[in-house]
């Protein structure tokens, strides 16, 4: 065949084939390579709806920040079972568990040997436990990643602001990416300098966030002994804040970003434009996709006030339609009670959502979908006969990157093609709610595209239930 097509090309006047031969080659530069996700970054993606969990010394002071002087002996949740927290966490359908290993007060679940202030000088196991380990080893019992917070501010430590805490902050990492098995993501807050307690000081203290931690060696320490975890900050490198803590990403979501500072340099975790994380940026130069992370309460940490205002499964629906179902990752904060334990409203609330998300796959059908031949933008599917449906799930094969800047969504039926969705991004994932139709036909036509558009199949879903109301409100 190739011997055929090279001898028939041969036989072309030369002038001709060097003007094909210019073409091709101008052509491919014409398509420059896209930014695409990196095999972690692959990984990630697919896991979608993870559980955040806050847990510390402010669930017993009733605090959001502690201060940095809060005495260790206050941790004992007496009944805590992180087996029974990621079975729940398991079965409402989450895939990955990120724990905060330590929060700005500074006090570790896990009992580094470079601190008094952990779980160490608590009464919880008489001194002898380890929060870090109970749920990594839960975790992978129960087939669910396993990731970490440190946060880089700490009130605690007498140090902070100086270069003798970096010291303390690498050699903490390190402890908790050595001896946990695997990690899979590692979560850099933003949140930095302030008052606090600094081992008695009593002071502020505030950092330069562009210059006080050497960001480039600590991603290189993840890298070095965690190679397959993904770096999460407001800045990435791999996964970035979505810029709110609502949790939503905007209807156009590019996974591409390239942050910047607040006054158009350099960018660092703490100082961004970080508002523009909700959109991406079409042409970012590097493929840095967004994360959701909000809570399922008001707060971050557990406060028995805050049990009637636990979010609701259809609010936990409107949640993971404007985050998943637009091209970004779902990362709800479930913290844990002072027993150690998830509170009934909020497991309540996971498995009232997870039904309900079941219900809507349930009755949804994929359908194939296949180029028209010679026009690469429009993508038509057949069924055997007109299916009713009220949403759609579009989705782009991420690996050749993120191409689709515009596309609509039609329906043949009574012999006319009519509009019933339209868009700008599509990304890995994008769900739309449509008012209910039937349809014999569907296509999805993209009306701009970096190059060749590479969809994969999409669902027709039928929603059991009417969720319109959800998406008329932007928050
Ligand atoms: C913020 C922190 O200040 C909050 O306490 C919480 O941990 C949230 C996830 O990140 O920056």
């Amino acid at each position: 065949m190739w011997s055929l097509w090279l001898h028939s090309f041969m036989t072309i006047p030369p002038t001709i084939r060097t003007a094909i031969l210019l073409w091709c080659a101008a052509a491919a530069q014409a398509q420059p390579a896209l930014p695409a996700p990196s095999d972690r970054q692959l990984a990630w993606h697919e896991l979608e709806y993870s559980a955040f969990v806050h847990f510390g010394l402010n669930t017993y002071t009733d605090r959001e920040w502690g201060y940095g002087d809060e005495s260790p002996a206050l941790f004992n949740p007496v009944e805590s079972d992180a087996d029974r927290v990621v079975r729940l966490f398991r079965d409402a359908g989450m895939r990955s568990v990120i724990l905060t290993a330590k929060h700005h007060d500074g006090f570790c679940l896990w009992p580094s040997p470079l601190t008094e202030h952990s779980v160490r000088k608590s009464p919880w196991r008489g001194g002898s436990g380890d929060m870090v380990r109970e749920f990594a080893d839960a975790c992978r019992r129960h087939g669910l990643k396993f990731g970490v917070y440190l946060s880089p501010w700490d009130r605690h430590h007498s140090e902070y602001g100086r270069p003798e805490y970096l010291e303390y902050y690498r050699a903490q990492l390190r402890e908790l990416l050595t001896n946990y098995g695997e990690i899979s993501e590692v979560w850099f807050d933003g949140a930095n300098g302030g008052d606090g307690y600094y081992g008695g000081a009593r002071k502020t203290r505030t950092i330069d966030r562009r210059t006080y931690y050497p960001w480039p060696s600590i991603w290189a320490l993840v890298r070095e002994l965690q190679p397959q975890a993904v770096i999460f900050s407001d800045v990435g490198p791999d996964v970035r804040w979505v810029g709110n803590e609502q949790g939503y990403a905007g209807e156009t979501n590019w996974s591409t970003y390239s942050p910047v500072g607040p006054d158009g340099g350099a960018p660092a975790p703490g100082h961004t434009r970080y508002l523009e994380g909700t959109e991406g940026h079409r042409d970012g130069a590097a493929w840095i996709p967004a994360e959701c992370d909000v809570s399922i309460r008001p707060g971050w940490f557990y406060h028995a006030a805050e049990d009637p205002l636990v979010k609701i499964p259809l609010d936990l629906m409107q949640l993971y339609l404007r985050s998943v179902g637009r091209n970004a990752a779902l990362l709800l904060n479930v913290p844990l009670d002072r027993r150690g334990l998830v509170a009934s409203p909020d497991s309540a609330a996971l498995m009232g959502f997870r039904w309900m998300l079941a219900e809507c796959y349930e009755r949804s059908s994929e359908i194939a979908l296949h180029p028209e031949p010679g026009i690469d933008s429009v993508w038509t599917s057949a069924f055997d006969q007109p299916s009713g449906f009220n949403g759609v799930e579009l989705s782009e094969d991420i690996r050749f990157g993120q191409r689709v800047g515009e596309f609509r969504v039609e329906a043949w039926a009574d012999g006319v093609w009519t509009t019933v969705a339209s868009g700008t991004t599509i990304g890995r994932k994008r769900i739309i709610l449509v008012p209910s139709r039937m349809a014999a036909q569907i296509r999805v036509v993209v009306g701009r595209s970096f190059g060749t558009s590479h969809l994969r199949p999409m669902r027709l879903l039928r929603i059991p239930y009417d969720l319109h109301d959800l998406l008329v409100v932007e928050p």
